[in-house]
């Protein structure tokens, strides 16, 4: 029986859905993965993202991360869902509706282009680049900070104001982490969307569902060959949920 067949049957027969995705899913809508950044493709290809993307990278030069972020959030902010963002959206609503079906969505990402898709309940990781803290008294910065070349100071303690996403060597959310984990745990279909499957503990995910019994289904045009995969669909994610008009 042909993959993609046996596949279908998979998602059509699966109780418990867990989705991970990362930044190979908005590819499609115009936004450079990390991969992609650190091959040295686009603006800051000579910087580490490890290195901006850390609270070591912040505190030594505030300025340089704060404007990355700032540039990331200009390249984002005019980004739409593409076909697999939608897709996995109309998967999740038709799932609430006939109920025999539960699908989880776990992101990596922190664009925001799920929820713009109109996926709910969506966990986010990672954080979210659009929202801002308080390094010093974690007050979140409610105003906005489009176009502000300096790092905002904190209205309550005067703190730098950082963007409210995961750096390297930071904890995860612990209500993100414990949804991830159970979602992981308890499904019998686990599909890994775009992402390089390099980065702990979310690259963990695959391999605590498949412990428990589910299925591991990879969607990547470049095959991880992660010992955890059963079926890789070897594809852009867009083009293949509209293959399979989920
Ligand atoms: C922590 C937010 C401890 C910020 C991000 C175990 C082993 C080894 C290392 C570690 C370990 N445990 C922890 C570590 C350290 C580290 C880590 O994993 N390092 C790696 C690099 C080795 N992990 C951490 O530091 C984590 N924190 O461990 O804290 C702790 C614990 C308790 C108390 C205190 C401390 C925090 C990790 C989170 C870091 N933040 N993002 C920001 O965005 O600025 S990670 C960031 O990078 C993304 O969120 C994402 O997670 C990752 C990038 O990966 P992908 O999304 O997969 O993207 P990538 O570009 O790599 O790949 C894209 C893929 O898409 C490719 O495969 C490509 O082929 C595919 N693709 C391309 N086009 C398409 C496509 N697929 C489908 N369709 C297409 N069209
Ligand atoms: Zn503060």
């Amino acid at each position: 029986m042909e993959i993609e067949q046996e596949v279908l049957d998979l998602i059509e027969n699966a109780k418990r859905v867990c989705i991970l995705t990362g930044a190979g899913v908005s590819a499609e809508s115009g936004i450079a993965t990390f991969r992609d950044a650190q091959e040295g493709k686009g603006l800051w290809s000579q910087y580490d993202p490890q290195q901006l993307a850390s609270i070591d990278g912040f505190l030594n030069d505030p300025q340089t991360v704060w404007q990355w972020y700032q540039w990331r959030r200009d390249v984002n902010k005019d980004k739409e869902p593409n076909p697999a963002h939608l897709a996995i959206a109309r998967w999740q609503q038709r799932s609430h509706q006939d109920g025999n079906q539960l699908v989880s969505l776990i992101t990596q990402n922190v664009d925001g282009l799920h929820q713009k898709a109109g996926s709910s309940p969506v966990t986010e990781l990672h954080g979210n680049i659009w929202h801002n803290h308080c390094l010093q008294c974690n007050q979140i910065h409610q105003a906005s900070v489009e176009g502000l070349e300096a790092v905002p100071e904190c209205t309550y303690c005067g703190g730098q104001v950082r963007p409210s996403v995961v750096w390297f060597g930071e904890a995860l959310p612990e209500q993100a982490w414990r949804e991830a984990e159970s979602a992981a745990y308890s499904c019998d279909l686990f599909l890994s969307v775009g992402t390089s499957s390099q980065v702990y503990p979310a690259a963990g995910l695959a391999a605590l569902a498949k412990s428990q019994g589910a299925k591991v289904l990879e969607i990547n045009p470049d095959p991880t060959n992660s010992s955890v995969v059963d079926y890789q669909i070897a594809g852009k994610a867009g083009e293949v949920f509209k293959r399979f008009n989920i």
